[in-house]
């Protein structure tokens, strides 16, 4: 019989995953690092008691944090993902051929390595000659680096707790507005809107102070408290829905969850959400 090992919600609400085995704990300088092997979702990385990723359903959330930006921003060529040190993300950039550049900035180099290893179905992509992992803090780089511009940004951190808390301040999305080129589209992990309204609200108001076009979106993701996840798309130009064929084209048939109808049915929005953001009612 295995321990079952629970995620606290907001102090009222658990998850609990039935665990089979440890395979990695560690402590790095910034937080606790583990990778659990579970009865039903595969193995599943926890980042300071918080699960992060699971080997069950890591695909409906890597694929919706990065595609709908890939296929609708102007140019792809140079992509930088902050986080995402499991690896998933930065698979799924690469699946993109017009991806020629992608820049990962992680803090945690433990988060890399563990996952390196007991992940390796996550992270198919770290040999990729296109991928550089810089192991650097990624709100020091938006604010400093004399780095050219991306096309694209991608945030993939946790939780709005401890560390990850500056991943989610106005100065950081500032400093990721500034590596972004003009026509550039950032999309970023929002938080469950139900289970974190007003952490989910910050977000969109924090993103509305900077960039015109700011749309949220939403998918289910088994692991993350309700179920029902979001992400946000932001841009100062165009808008999400006009993804451009080819690059769908170019990766609907491999991908598990996105396709086109994915895209377009993930950006239409539920009464409550739409009220919490002051956006117009439905007709
Ligand atoms: N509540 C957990 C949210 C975690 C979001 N990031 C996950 C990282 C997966 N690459």
């Amino acid at each position: 019989m295995g321990l079952w090992y629970d995620e606290t919600f907001r102090d009222h609400m658990r998850l609990g995953l039935l665990s089979k085995e440890t395979l990695f704990s560690g402590q790095s300088r910034y937080q606790k690092v583990e990778v659990i092997d579970t009865v039903g979702f595969g193995r599943v990385l926890i980042i300071d008691d918080v699960f992060m990723t699971s080997e069950f359903d890591e695909f409906l959330y890597h694929e919706m944090l990065t595609h709908p930006a890939l296929t609708t921003a102007p140019s792809i060529a140079r992509v930088l993902v902050i986080g995402g040190g499991d690896g998933g993300t930065v698979r799924e950039v690469l699946r993109h051929p017009d991806v020629t550049e992608c820049v990962m900035v992680e803090i945690d180099e433990m988060v890399v390595d563990a996952s390196k290893q007991h992940l390796p179905g996550i992270g198919t992509a770290w040999d990729d000659p296109r991928l550089d992992v810089r192991f650097i803090d990624g709100v020091d780089y938006v604010k400093q680096s004399t780095d050219a511009p991306y096309d694209v940004i991608l945030l993939d951190g946790t939780d709005p707790v401890g560390p990850g808390t500056a991943l989610f301040d106005e100065g950081f999305y500032a400093g990721c507005k500034r590596m972004l080129t003009a026509d550039g589209v950032m999309a970023l992990q929002s938080e469950a809107p139900l289970l974190m309204m007003d952490v989910f609200v910050e977000i969109q108001q924090r993103l509305r102070a900077l960039f015109s076009e700011v749309h949220p979106y939403l998918g289910g993701v088994p692991l993350y408290g309700t179920g029902s996840w979001s992400w946000t798309w932001c841009s100062d130009t165009g808008e999400p829905l006009r993804p451009i064929p080819e690059r769908q084209a170019a990766i609907v048939n491999a991908s598990k969850a996105y396709n086109e109808d994915l895209h377009q049915a993930a950006f239409a929005l539920p009464n409550y959400i739409k009220r919490a953001l002051k956006l117009p009612p439905p007709t």
